[in-house]
């Protein structure tokens, strides 16, 4: 209760921020084609506090609702700030409950994009598989939404939930990210090897991009490398980092 309490007043007290960790294109050189960004919290009493904790308690309390448009709102206003490309895409994660008002969610989207300038597909936003079970009518009518308004659709944690890549691709998902738990020994774990050679052969059928998500060691990525399996993200690359050094990686680039 009482983390609830510092909770709710973090957003006012400017207490909340966004790190950002690189999606990487494995070519003969890598390169950053976007970033995912994941709340952080700077309150002493509760430095210890996890992000999954953190959002754990924000969902349970519905906090999840004005911090999620805080990201929203953050989040484009950061990656606009520091000049990327214009095929950088900037992905953000959506709980569940942000679907139940779909009004006040395209508001947030809405406003997010007017302010920050980004256009439409250089915004990405993420849903896990299991928040996908059981979708309403009212949360289908707003993934079509987002859809039409060119925003990029992305389905995280793929691999420990049930959906069928059918209903992905009916659904309209660009981009489908592998749980790290698949990826981790990759090169040695056989039964990885095949559920994540069956996921790329078919989203490449579909024609859903694929993110490898937590590569930590060379081996791993290299057996990424030679199914030609070409999207990663990882400690390997960075870790997520907070905007100022994030520019300084994509700068490195240009
Ligand atoms: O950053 P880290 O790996 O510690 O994140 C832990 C969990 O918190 C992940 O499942 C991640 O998706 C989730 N998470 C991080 N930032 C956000 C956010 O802004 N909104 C939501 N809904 N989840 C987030
Ligand atoms: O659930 P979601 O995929 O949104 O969570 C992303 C989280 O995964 C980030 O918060 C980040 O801290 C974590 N992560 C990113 N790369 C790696 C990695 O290489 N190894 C591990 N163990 N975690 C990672
Ligand atoms: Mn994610
Ligand atoms: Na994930």
């Amino acid at each position: 209760q009482m983390l609830e309490q510092h909770l709710h007043k973090a957003i006012s007290r400017d207490e909340l921020t966004l790190y950002y960790q690189p999606f990487i294109k494995l070519g003969k050189e890598l390169k950053i084609v976007g970033a995912e960004a994941l709340l952080r919290w700077n309150n002493k009493t509760f430095e210890d506090i996890t992000a999954t904790e953190l959002i754990a308690v924000a969902e349970e309390t519905g906090l999840i609702v004005p911090i999620g448009e805080w990201v929203l709102q953050k989040a484009t206003a950061d990656i606009a700030s520091i000049n990327p490309p214009r095929s950088f895409r900037i992905a953000l994660n959506l709980s569940a409950q942000q679907f139940h008002n779909p009004n006040q969610l395209q508001t947030a989207i809405l406003t997010a994009l007017r302010e920050s300038g980004l256009q439409p597909d250089q915004l990405e936003l993420e849903i896990t598989e299991n928040n996908l079970l059981n979708l309403g009518a009212k949360t289908i009518h707003l993934l079509q939404w987002i859809k039409q308004l060119g925003i990029r659709l992305s389905i995280d944690d793929f691999g420990t939930g049930y959906s069928s890549l059918h209903y992905l691709q009916k659904q309209n998902f660009d981009l489908l990210k592998i749980d790290k738990s698949f990826i981790k020994d990759i090169h040695l774990k056989k039964s990885n090897r095949v559920l994540v050679d069956a996921i790329f052969a078919m989203s490449k059928t579909l024609g859903i991009e694929v993110i490898a998500e937590g590569i930590e060691s060379k081996a791993e990525e290299e057996f990424l490398r030679q199914q030609n399996y070409g999207l990663a993200q990882g400690f390997r690359y960075s870790r997520p980092v907070p905007l100022e050094p994030f520019k300084i990686l994509l700068d490195q680039q240009k």
